[in-house]
């Protein structure tokens, strides 16, 4: 069994990104799921540091195109530094979301510590989304569907600026996987960008074996991955607990495969779990599939390769 870094579980409990209510319950979901006891028998030692604290969700509408976007901001400066200070303990730092705006927070934190490090930023984002708005065309002024665009400098300063300079990370240390559903203009931004998305189309034309060959390309020993793992990534029919259930996704063992490449390649450095709807979902159901896939991003294998 490989060898893998202490691990630390950041309760994150926030809504305050989404449209929907209830992934504030997500952290104590993938608890009750198993997924401390999952990592142990793993040989991972687990520290879970609990849940974060931050405002409530106020419910109220956009204001120049953003939701809550003071809330938001608190959330994440306090995830910045909660994942720094896990980083600088050589840790794996696992954010137990909450709502996808919460990549912000967690992202800026691994790039600093990428760059004190000299380590090469890799960010695996498996969504159903691209998460590239702007407050200019977002649809909805939910902050979940723009934190990689925050990442790389187009967003309100609080945000960009979370670690200070902007911006966190550039478009090119980014491969989406998975993605089926960006809005009009924000297709514009991602091409504007050049973000490298492997989108639903890809994987059914080339299999996920050689979508993800590609996504990992150009990597190395010096290479620290993030994976932000939406669980809207995912397709509805076995991930019925999340707010923004989009047909058409991935599959379980191309879900399985990602994990297990990702696995294999012993980069792994700091991961997202995010957007689980324990209100949505059916008896805790996707927050143990979810507990499954991290599993086998931990090294174990669905195979006779253990
Ligand atoms: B998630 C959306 F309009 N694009 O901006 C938006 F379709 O973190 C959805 O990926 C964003 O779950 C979804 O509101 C954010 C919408
Ligand atoms: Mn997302
Ligand atoms: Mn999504
Ligand atoms: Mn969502």
């Amino acid at each position: 069994m490989a060898t893998h870094r202490p691990v630390s579980l950041i309760g994150v409990p926030t809504d305050v990104g989404a449209g929907h209510r209830g992934a504030r319950l997500g952290p104590e979901a993938l608890r009750i799921a198993g997924l401390p006891e999952a990592l142990a028998a793993r040989g991972v030692a687990v520290r879970d540091v609990g849940n974060l604290q931050g405002p409530r969700n106020p419910w109220t509408d956009p204001v120049d195109g953003y939701r809550h976007l003071d809330e938001v901001v608190a959330w994440n400066h306090a995830l910045m530094e909660a994942t720094r200070a896990e980083l600088r303990d050589g840790r794996l730092p696992i954010m137990l979301g909450g709502d996808h705006c919460l990549g912000i927070g967690s992202i800026t934190a691994v790039a600093r510590w990428c760059r004190e490090q000299g380590k090469q930023l890799r960010v695996l984002w498996l969504d159903a989304h691209s998460d590239f708005n702007t407050s200019e065309v977002t649809p909805s002024g939910n902050i979940h569907g723009m934190p990689v665009a925050c990442l790389c400098g187009l967003g309100p300063d609080a945000l960009t600026r979370l670690g200070g300079d902007a911006p966190a990370i550039s478009p090119q240390q980014v491969r989406q996987i998975g993605i089926r559903s960006v809005d009009q203009d924000e297709k514009r931004l991602i091409k504007q960008h050049q973000v490298d998305v492997y989108d639903m189309r890809y994987i059914d034309e080339s299999g996920m074996k050689r979508t993800m060959e590609a996504a990992l390309e150009g990597i190395d020993a010096n290479t620290h991955l993030h994976v932000s793992f939406d669980v809207d990534f995912l397709d509805p029919s076995i991930a019925p607990g999340v707010g923004t259930t989009v047909p058409g996704g991935v599959n379980y063992r191309e879900a399985q495969l990602v994990m297990e490449m990702i696995a294999d390649t012993g980069l792994m450095g700091s991961l997202d779990i995010v957007e689980l709807n324990p209100l949505l979902d059916r008896r805790n159901r996707t927050a143990k599939l979810a507990v499954d896939l991290v599993e086998s991003l931990f090294g174990k294998s669905t195979l006779m390769r253990d």
